[in-house]
């Protein structure tokens, strides 16, 4: 059991989903985003910080020994705001925690890492990146300093390249790389737990019918999921429009990060 959690992101999609949760993972929680959060448990404390402001960030740390980092910005936007939460703010967060005594990070990576690889490959963590967006080069820069901290300065990271992880699939490439919020929350307690991680890389995704993904390589981290999207397939059929093989959308893991134009020329 941790002391002291800190979560970045808490006001996020992924942060409420997963705050209910966190209690079997730590005595206090810290919550932290650039937004206002309200409503907190007796466990919950709330210190509010823009990731890009370096002295902030050091003092989301007293006394925490996990961090679960999930806040930034989740999808393509201008690089600025991408260079101030997922490439300043990363680094910062590292930086604060090589600083104080290094707690371990389960860091928020995503499957946009390899977004350029089709569907027909399968891919796995040692794969070269093919990121789709700049958001996704961000993620790379993200695990690029895990890997850099672990190498140098001992610092243990868990980066989960998290598929779609929302209450449910809505076209067959969320069905194939859904993740159910508890097997979310059992990865990340692993990430806590397994005995020794380093800088670990692995694909968040449910037991789905369908995966382009391979996570047998980490299998020493000895997390199994054990939800899937199955149970949504007559609903996505359903409810989608026929897709084509040769739309660039279908072909790409990345789906429209993909194909979507350069955030300058919107
Ligand atoms: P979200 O966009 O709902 O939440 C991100 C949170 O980060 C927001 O509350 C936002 O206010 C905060 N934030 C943004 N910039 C910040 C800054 N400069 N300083 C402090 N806080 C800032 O995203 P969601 O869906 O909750 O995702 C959480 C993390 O997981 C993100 O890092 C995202 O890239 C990653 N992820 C999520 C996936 C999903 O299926 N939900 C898939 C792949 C990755
Ligand atoms: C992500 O990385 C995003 O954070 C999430 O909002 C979804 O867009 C997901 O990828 C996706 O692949 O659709």
């Amino acid at each position: 059991m941790l002391k002291k959690l800190l979560m970045t992101g808490a006001a996020g999609g992924l942060g409420k989903s997963l705050r209910p949760l966190l209690h079997r993972l730590a005595e206090k929680v810290v919550l932290s985003d650039i937004a206002e959060i309200g409503d907190l448990a007796p466990h919950e404390t709330f210190k509010r910080c823009d990731l890009g402001d370096r002295a902030a960030v050091d003092l989301l740390f007293d006394g925490v020994d996990g961090v679960l980092h999930l806040g930034g910005i989740s999808l393509e936007k201008p690089f600025e705001l991408i260079l101030n939460g997922n490439i300043v703010g990363v680094y910062n967060l590292f930086e604060a925690a090589r600083h104080h005594g290094r707690p371990r990070i389960v860091f928020a990576s995503s499957n946009h890492v390899t977004g350029f690889y089709t569907r027909h490959q399968r891919v796995d963590p040692a794969m070269p990146v093919r990121p789709d967006s700049l958001y996704g080069v961000s993620k790379v820069f993200g695990e690029g300093i895990a890997s850099l901290y672990f190498d140098k300065f001992g610092q243990e990271c868990l980066s989960i390249r998290i598929g779609w992880c929302f209450p449910k699939p809505i076209n067959p490439r969320t069905q194939a790389i859904w993740l159910g919020v508890e097997d979310l929350f059992d990865l990340c307690e692993r990430g806590f737990t397994a005995p020794s991680i380093g800088h670990t890389v692995i694909y968040g995704v449910s037991d789905n019918e369908e995966t382009w993904w391979d996570n047998s390589a980490v299998a020493f981290l000895g997390w199994k999921p054990r939800q899937s999207s199955a149970g949504w397939r007559a609903d996505v059929l359903a409810n989608m429009k026929p897709e084509k093989p040769t739309d660039p959308d279908v072909i790409y893991q990345g789906g429209h990060f993909a194909t979507s134009k350069h955030p300058a020329d919107e």
